[in-house]
């Protein structure tokens, strides 16, 4: 498409604006985002794409003027507003990322342990098998799954290494595209990524009501009827433990109704866990969801993150998994999921994988992480306490019991969209737009800060 220099600076305003826009219609997914801010003055990619080669040939200087602005991400993106906000009160309590009370990241004792100790072995940098590395994967998988598991035990298991939580979940929902899967159904909320993602691998993404916004809790007989709603056969994306947004997760009870239902209808139960060890500090007892799911019989699928727990966000470490009827069939899926990460990105990387291999497999280190990553869990709980007390010390009118109730990284704090930008512009904090804050960016010294700046975005009611 050949623009004059007119409608480039046109087309360049109108995404101006359609940022702003999709920062304010936030979590309804990346994709649908730039399909929204994009429609009105662009083509679509693939015919840009053929309209720039005819623009070349009339003389366009640029294969790139067609290009428009891409909306920032909606979590991912106040990173960068944060940083550029010069602020001295400025607060980032957007993106889930573990802050020691100082405000600054954490590394865990027990991953620079691990990390000495791959440096003094001097290991090599050659390539990983496509699957990742074997070790990792049998750690991991039995992290999640427990020592004992009869599937593991039974090698009808599939596993491979992925980048992190996001890769796998891309690379399962290709797998479920190609192997006739039309749809996929999420909890609403949900992580928003996890919409263009599932819409990126060719699934349309479908929702399941999770949570009601009047009562701060579990919307659990919705749940229910919409599950028994879906078609049979249908993927299910659950939140393993410490639910992202709504730090809302079902009690046992509910989990094996849960379970049930997914039984009674064939669903396949698709586990995102992405907080194994934030829910109850216990790593162990928050896999307990995914435990009972395979114990209860399911061929149920799982992708592990090693991002928060271990605080290794940028190393990409995570784990994709299956659990088929017996072995035969899991050496197919395992065949099939290495055919979608081959042309992908080949194989994962190797340093991270390293570093959580030799923490799980060695007892002590095991347990250290366990005691460490408890830790952080507390220090998270605690500042939940703070948070609501300060606001009520305010003087409040609303209840803040859900600050305390919710579990995990976040709390879905029930501040409206035109609060949330009135945190933002009048106080520099940064949190997203549905209202989720990242406790794990309160500290001791915010706290009261950013209790003030609710109380006076809300009115103190
Ligand atoms: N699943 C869930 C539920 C999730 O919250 C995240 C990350 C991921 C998967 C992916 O994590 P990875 O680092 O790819 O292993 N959530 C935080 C960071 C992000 O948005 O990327 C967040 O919600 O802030």
């Amino acid at each position: 498409m050949f623009l004059r220099p007119a409608a480039q600076d046109l087309l360049r305003r109108t995404a101006d604006i359609g940022v702003l826009r999709t920062t304010a219609s936030n979590l309804r997914g990346a994709r649908s985002a730039v399909v929204s801010t994009t429609s009105t003055c662009t083509p679509s990619p693939r015919r840009g794409f053929a309209d720039a080669a005819s623009a070349t040939a009339v003389g366009n200087t640029s294969h790139w003027a067609h290009f428009n602005m891409a909306p920032p991400d909606p979590i991912i993106g106040l990173n960068e507003a944060y940083n550029k906000d010069d602020s001295p009160d400025k607060v980032n309590v957007g993106v889930g990322a573990y802050r020691c009370d100082q405000g600054a990241p954490y590394v865990l004792p027990v991953v620079r342990e691990a990390e000495k100790a791959i440096i003094a072995e001097g290991m090599d940098h050659e390539y990983s098998g496509i699957a990742g590395d074997p070790d990792f994967v049998n750690l991991a998988l039995k992290f999640v799954y427990g020592d004992d598991c009869a599937a593991l035990r039974e090698k009808r298991v599939a596993g491979v290494q992925t980048l992190s939580g996001t890769g796998g979940l891309r690379v399962f929902g290709e797998t479920l595209a190609t192997f006739g899967h039309k749809h996929i159904y999420v909890p609403n909320p949900t992580w928003g990524n996890h919409i263009p993602i599932f819409t990126n691998a060719g699934l349309e993404v479908r929702k399941y009501r999770y949570y009601d916004n009047d009562t701060c809790s579990l919307d659990f007989s919705n749940l229910i009827d919409d599950m028994r709603a879906m078609p049979e056969g249908s993927c299910i994306l659950l939140h393993a433990c410490a639910h992202n947004p709504t730090g809302m997760d079902p009690t046992v009870d509910q989990w094996k109704d849960i379970s049930d239902v997914a039984l009674e209808r064939n669903l396949l139960p698709f586990f995102d866990s992405a907080y194994q060890g934030f829910a109850s500090g216990d790593a162990r007892k928050d896999a307990a969801a995914v435990r009972m799911f395979v114990e209860e019989g399911h061929n149920i699928a799982v992708v592990q993150s090693f991002s928060k727990n271990f605080g290794l966000y940028g190393q990409r470490v995570g784990a994709l998994s299956v659990v088929a009827a017996e072995p035969d069939e899991a050496s197919r899926v395992l065949s099939q999921l290495k055919v979608h990460i081959r042309p992908s990105y080949s194989n994962p990387p190797r340093h991270g994988a390293r570093i959580v291999t030799k923490i799980l497999a060695d007892p002590e280190k095991t347990n250290d992480f366990v005691d460490q990553c408890m830790g952080m869990a507390k220090r998270i709980d605690g500042m939940r306490y703070e948070l609501r007390q300060a606001l009520e010390g305010l003087g409040s009118s609303r209840s803040w019991d859900h600050v305390t109730s919710q579990i995990g990284m976040f709390a879905y704090s029930g501040l409206t969209k035109d609060q949330v930008v009135a945190l933002r512009e009048k106080h520099h904090i940064y949190c997203t737009l549905d209202g989720r804050i990242s406790m794990a960016g309160v500290t001791s010294n915010n706290v009261e800060y950013i209790a003030r700046a609710i109380h006076d975005v809300t009115g103190g009611k």
